[in-house]
């Protein structure tokens, strides 16, 4: 696979315009590949322990500084970012797609996710709002303030292999903090790309931004150990499967530094008798087979109602029919290739299973003909399930969507929130008492509940993440900026008097 032409890709230009230099791209331990055609496209040079300790001890020197900057001035830089995101949008988009296989639409769409989390963080520089509370104490002020955190490790996966990093390193630097970035063993370049557009940042930005204040470590599991282990990382904000977050999740906590936790989803559509079909139907296609079923928002699980199964059910096998499948930078294809081919082996295992367990499976094989060879091609599958079986509560990295049908609505909410993993979820529904009780405290017990919208594609003004399996974390818009802040708790009294809470008393003159 590595005889192929090494540069049909145009590499080392792409790379040139992002910033990154021709010599990071050979004579490394560890080879990169492309999903497109499974062929090396890099060599590149993995951090030691030692430069990990010292890329972390650097972090904690820059935050020392950083946190002393105005808000609005880190909002500053983030601005710029912002800028540089923009003007390198196609160039990142087109390595996005290059390493991680999704297809050239969603591989801009993710550069876009981090041009809007710039933006959405620049506000959030001047607001980061603290509260005024009412003291039960006369002639005393009390407050709750919030201070920048500490240096924050940032985890991610091959998958989105730059939005969730800038979802996180655009709020942390605002809020104060240092990042030191792992990313996937499977896309270290897109993750060199953005440490180079932020250096261009940083140099547009002038003094005042210290050195070590954005750091990529490249490397396998014993990296990612080692921030997860050290006491100077005060945040550990990890993506990836829910194996991943058990394991780090304790570790962190033993050490009493905190975790933001974004795992694994397993997450479904109800499609109720009163379902706009056509509407549904594109969605359910998007959710499902977009970015070839590798989102951790992507729809796995569709919960039809009886009345409507034998019409959906057609349309939605002849839309799969028609799905273009082949080379993610083609216009036109809208499922591109697997990671790699341990990920088509897993799918074709599991549809196995699930055939074995009652399931009727349509689609699913590897595709030959019309792809790049070398990439592992897959065609989406649908299996109508007898019941919410293991395999169908269990998250396969693939574009399988399994069906299952109900009568009930209650039972239809029971099978929707019947699983480990607590992600998104939707209803498509034009009643609004169903859309109403789906969005209830007895409704979805998902961290995403969407009515007549897919499961994925979700906007970054909103929190994502998920409960329950998906690990509970937060990320992106809304608050989620807390989870990067210490809070703190402070009264001041400006009176002559030492009045204790509760109305104690506590004379130590004795009268
Ligand atoms: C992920 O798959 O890890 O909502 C994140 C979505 C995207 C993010 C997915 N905005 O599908």
């Amino acid at each position: 696979m590595g005889a192929k032409d090494p540069d049909r890709f145009d590499l080392s230009a792409l790379l040139g315009r992002l910033g990154v230099p021709g010599d990071a791209l050979a004579g490394g331990d560890l080879e990169v590949h492309s999903p497109i055609d499974g062929s090396t496209i890099a060599n590149i040079h993995t951090h030691s322990e030692t430069e990990v300790g010292a890329a972390i001890a650097r972090a904690a020197q820059a935050f020392a500084d950083w946190r002393m900057v105005p808000g609005p001035r880190r909002g500053e830089l983030v601005r710029l970012l912002g800028e540089e995101l923009r003007a390198a949008k196609d160039d990142l988009g087109r390595l996005v797609t290059i390493e991680c296989g999704k297809i050239a639409e969603e591989g801009r769409g993710e550069v876009q996710e981090m041009i809007d989390i710039c933006d959405f963080a620049v506000g959030l520089s001047r607001q980061l709002y603290g509260l005024t509370i009412a003291s039960e104490r006369p002639g005393h002020r009390m407050m709750e303030q919030w201070h920048p955190l500490g240096p924050v490790g940032v985890i991610t996966a091959f998958n989105f292999p730059v939005a969730v990093w800038a979802w996180n390193a655009a709020i942390a630097l605002v809020c104060g903090d240092s990042v030191v970035w792992k990313p996937s063993e499977k896309t270290p370049l897109t993750a060199l790309a953005c440490q180079a557009l932020f250096q261009r940042a940083v140099a547009r930005f002038g003094a005042g931004a210290p050195d070590g204040l954005a750091q990529v470590i490249v490397g396998g599991r014993e990296a990612g150990e080692k921030l997860v282990d050290h006491p100077a990382i005060a945040l550990i904000s990890a993506t990836g499967s829910t194996r991943m977050g058990a394991a780090v999740g304790p570790k962190v906590l033993a050490r009493h530094g905190k975790v933001l936790l974004e795992l694994g989803g397993n997450n479904a559509m109800i499609v109720a008798p009163s379902a706009d079909l056509e509407l549904a139907l594109r969605a359910i296609v998007f959710s499902a087979v977009g970015t070839a079923g590798q989102r951790c928002t992507s729809l796995r699980r569709l919960i039809v109602h009886d009345d409507i199964y034998d019409d959906l059910l057609p349309a939605l096998k002849s839309a799969y029919e028609g799905i273009r499948i082949g080379d993610p930078l083609d216009s036109g294809t809208l499922v591109g290739p697997l990671i790699d081919w341990r990920a088509g082996d897993e799918m074709h295992r599991v549809l196995g299973v699930a055939d074995d367990e009652g399931g009727t499976v349509h689609g699913g094989g590897p595709v030959t003909d019309g792809v790049p060879e070398g990439g592992a091609y897959m065609r989406p599958a649908i299996v109508e399930m007898p019941e919410q079986t293991e395999t169908v509560r269990t998250e396969t990295f693939a574009p399988i969507l399994y069906v299952l049908r109900y009568s009930d609505f209650d039972r239809a909410v029971a099978l929707q929130n019947g699983v480990p993993q607590g992600l998104a979820s939707c209803i498509f529904t034009r009643d609004v008492k169903e859309a109403e009780r789906f969005l209830a405290a007895a409704g979805s017990d998902c961290g995403i509940a969407n009515v007549n919208i897919g499961p994925s594609g979700a906007e970054i003004g909103g929190a994502f993440g998920g409960e329950k399996a998906t690990g509970g974390g937060r990320e992106s818009g809304s608050d989620s900026w807390k989870a990067y802040m210490r809070r703190q708790t402070a009264t001041v009294n400006y009176s002559d008097d030492l009045p204790l809470a509760q109305g104690i008393t506590f004379d130590i003159k004795g009268d």
